[in-house]
């Protein structure tokens, strides 16, 4: 279902020339999901509550201080989609009462890492999807329960070294993309904020439909990766350009690519950026982790090739 229609984002000259959300955070310098965040917020607007589990953005809204102009509900981590369920109900009644316009309704979001959304929240998400909440749910998705020391998560990559599997993570990644699809929402995409345009015209996509909508951000961390703070914009675009991180939208029964690489480069290229993957490349190749890594991307794009909907 759409909501009211707002003039498309062709240029990011349309967004505000400050950010909604105030500067002076808690999150580490060269934080990739607080930029995503920014982003998202501009195109949200005020009229936004955000509902959020326990992670690295908890930090943002500790009173008295708050960055945010619109209202922030801390949960359990297991718990953000139920707490999401708890506003709509409330808003939708005092706006049936005539206690609320209509017009001072908010867009409730949920916001969360990838250990909620993959893993601890999941059930929770999958209860309010089949219960057709009207609600956005936006993952920032380091990779790993960043807040506690970058344990994996349910997120993390082939090969990548966190708090728990020191020699790298060799489980099985889970596909929270297809699993959201799998629930036939009204919307899902992936995002990365060194893809600003593409990342603001999914949110304002996401923000003119009803029902539930997902938003996956990937969310480069320079202190979980271990890399400098400035590399983020180029490691997130890096994650487009070899693969790693496809940017697609499920929308009315259909996956979109919303931006291919031209030339897709070597997914070698992402990976030697970060620490968390040295240990593939030092004291000496990890030939066997390096070509699996290389190989599921294969497979993901001639897949792409394959059954889905390319770029306009
Ligand atoms: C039930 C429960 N278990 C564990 C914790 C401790 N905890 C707080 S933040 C956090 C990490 C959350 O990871 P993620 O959802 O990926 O968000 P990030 O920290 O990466 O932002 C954990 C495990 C908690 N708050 N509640
Ligand atoms: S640990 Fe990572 S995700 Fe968390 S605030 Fe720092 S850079 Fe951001």
């Amino acid at each position: 279902m759409t909501r009211s229609e707002e003039k498309p984002i062709r240029k990011l000259k349309q967004l505000p020339s400050q950010h909604v959300m105030a500067a002076g955070t808690p999150m580490c310098a060269g934080c990739g999901g607080l930029e995503g965040l920014n982003e998202a917020s501009d195109v949200l607007g005020e009229n936004t509550v955000f509902v959020n589990a326990a992670g690295c953005m908890t930090l943002l809204s500790v009173y008295p201080f708050t960055p945010f102009r619109g209202s922030f509900f801390y949960t359990a981590m297991a718990s953000a989609p139920a707490g999401a369920q708890g506003i709509r109900d409330a808003l939708d009644v005092l706006i049936a009462k005539g206690r609320l316009p209509a017009a001072d309704d908010l867009q409730v979001v949920v916001l969360t890492g990838d250990g909620s959304a993959y893993g601890m929240g999941l059930s929770s998400t999958s209860g309010a999807i089949e219960r057709d909440l009207d609600f956005l749910y936006i993952c920032y998705d380091n990779e790993g329960y960043g807040n506690t020391g970058h344990q994996s998560s349910a997120a993390t990559p082939l090969g990548a070294r966190t708090a728990t599997d020191r020699g790298g993570f060799h489980g099985r990644t889970k596909n929270l993309f297809d699993i959201w699809v799998a629930h036939q929402p009204s919307y899902v995409a992936t995002a990365v904020a060194s893809e600003p345009l593409d990342l603001v015209q999914k949110v304002q996509r996401a923000k003119q439909l009803s029902g539930p909508r997902l938003i996956l951000m990937l969310a480069p961390c320079p202190t979980g990766w271990d890399y400098p703070p400035e590399r983020s914009l180029e490691i997130g675009k890096l994650a487009v350009d070899t693969g790693a991180w496809p940017l697609k939208e499920y929308v009315d029964g259909q996956v979109r690519h919303t931006k291919l690489p031209k030339t897709r480069l070597p997914v070698e290229r992402y990976l030697e950026t970060q620490g968390r993957f040295a240990h593939l490349f030092e004291p000496q190749r990890d030939e066997a982790t390096l070509r699996a890594i290389q190989a599921k991307i294969d497979a993901d794009f001639a897949a792409i090739e394959g059954s889905t909907t390319a770029p306009d």
